[in-house]
């Protein structure tokens, strides 16, 4: 069967783009692959600037309940915390090995996180892809579900996968291809619908967390940015406003834009906007109730995230022993 492998940091709340974007590929993958989904707390400390020591850990907890409450499926996929097997951390040196300067210092999510702040950069933000690398390989991963900012990363990935196994022979790892949403899969943000929605460059107004209440799904929505005119119809760019909105309608209700068209224009932005915060409260609501029921009970979360971490090893830990060996480590006597 098909392995996907897939990581999501621990930072803030997830929002309607991280859903559409990407959890629900996630969830939906579940039914015709083997999936292993990490919450990457070992990414989440490469960047001063996003590094809360005193909050991490709840943010942990808190993206792993997101995760269960949109229907990742603990019994059928592995769920678990990246740093709770060292397996990551150590196949990430054999993989410093391996990887160049060169290539690393190319990576173009590298060279803006580390711009404008010259020698004080840390290591660890510059062997971020590398750790990323580790992630996948050691699951032996098929496919890789990510946003295309992450395309360059998985192709290192398979650069570091295939290096490894040529230049030490015995195929230990599997090569990763990155699958990418629909182009459609791009949630705007609702005051600027030229940008992405996104929790590092958002304003409040204009990101919907899925975690809002519906009082607040509802003025957010309301109070979009669309256009002078009234006509309804898609059009990206002389309607970004309206076009992200019919957009996001369409995966809310599983409708066709064109359908959605017909049936509005005419009625009204306001008409409009009141349809699309109904219906993108609807598909939240399952998510917020199963999301209160598991947060209340936090140590049955830390249960399945050790369950998850146990079935995890048990991939990772043969894997890296054979990377160990092939690498012309000496396995320690029993
Ligand atoms: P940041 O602001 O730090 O870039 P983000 O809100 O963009 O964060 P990420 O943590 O980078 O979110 O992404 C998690 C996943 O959600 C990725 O797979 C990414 O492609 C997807 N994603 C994020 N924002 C959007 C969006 N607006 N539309 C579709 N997918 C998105
Ligand atoms: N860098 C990714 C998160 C991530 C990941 C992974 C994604 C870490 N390890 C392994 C896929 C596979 C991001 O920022 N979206």
């Amino acid at each position: 069967m098909t392995r996907v492998f897939s990581g999501i940091q621990p930072s803030g709340d997830l929002h309607l783009g991280n859903y559409l974007g990407a959890l629900v590929n996630w969830v939906g993958m579940q039914d015709r692959a083997d999936c292993v989904y990490c919450v990457v707390d070992l990414h989440a400390i490469t960047s001063p600037a996003e590094h809360d020591h005193a909050t991490l850990p709840q943010r942990t907890l808190d993206a792993a309940t997101v995760l269960l409450a949109v229907g990742v499926d603990p019994e059928r996929s592995i769920l678990f915390v990246q740093s709770h097997l060292h397996e990551h951390a150590e196949c990430t040196w054999l993989f410093n090995c391996v990887a160049g300067f060169g290539e690393l210092r190319k990576m173009p999510q590298f060279r803006e996180k580390s711009e404008g702040k010259g020698e004080s950069v840390s290591v660890g933000l510059f062997d971020y892809p590398v750790l990323q690398a580790a992630d996948i390989l050691l699951y032996h991963a098929d496919e890789v579900p990510v946003g295309e900012d992450q395309r360059h990363h998985i192709e290192l990935a398979r650069d570091i996968g295939q290096r490894f196994n040529h230049r030490f022979g015995d195929e230990v790892f599997t090569l990763p291809k990155a699958i990418h949403p629909p182009a459609a899969a791009r949630v705007r943000d609702l005051q600027e619908p030229t940008s992405k929605m996104s929790k590092s460059t958002s304003s409040d107004k204009g990101i919907v967390n899925l975690l809002d209440d519906p009082k607040r799904i509802e003025k957010k929505f309301k109070s979009a940015v669309t256009d002078s005119a009234t006509d309804i119809r898609y059009d990206r760019t002389e309607k970004p406003g309206v076009s992200n909105l019919l957009e996001i309608l369409s995966a809310a209700t599983d409708r066709d834009i064109p359908d959605l068209v017909t049936e509005y224009d005419g009625q009204g932005y306001g008409t409009f906007k009141g349809a699309v915060a109904e219906a993108v409260i609807e598909m939240v609501r399952p998510i917020q109730e199963r999301h209160a029921e598991l947060a209340s009970d936090p140590g049955e979360i830390e249960r399945l995230l050790k369950q998850g971490a146990d079935r995890a090893r048990e991939v990772a830990a043969p894997t890296l022993a054979r990377a160990k060996a092939a690498i012309g480590l000496l396995p320690p006597s029993r």
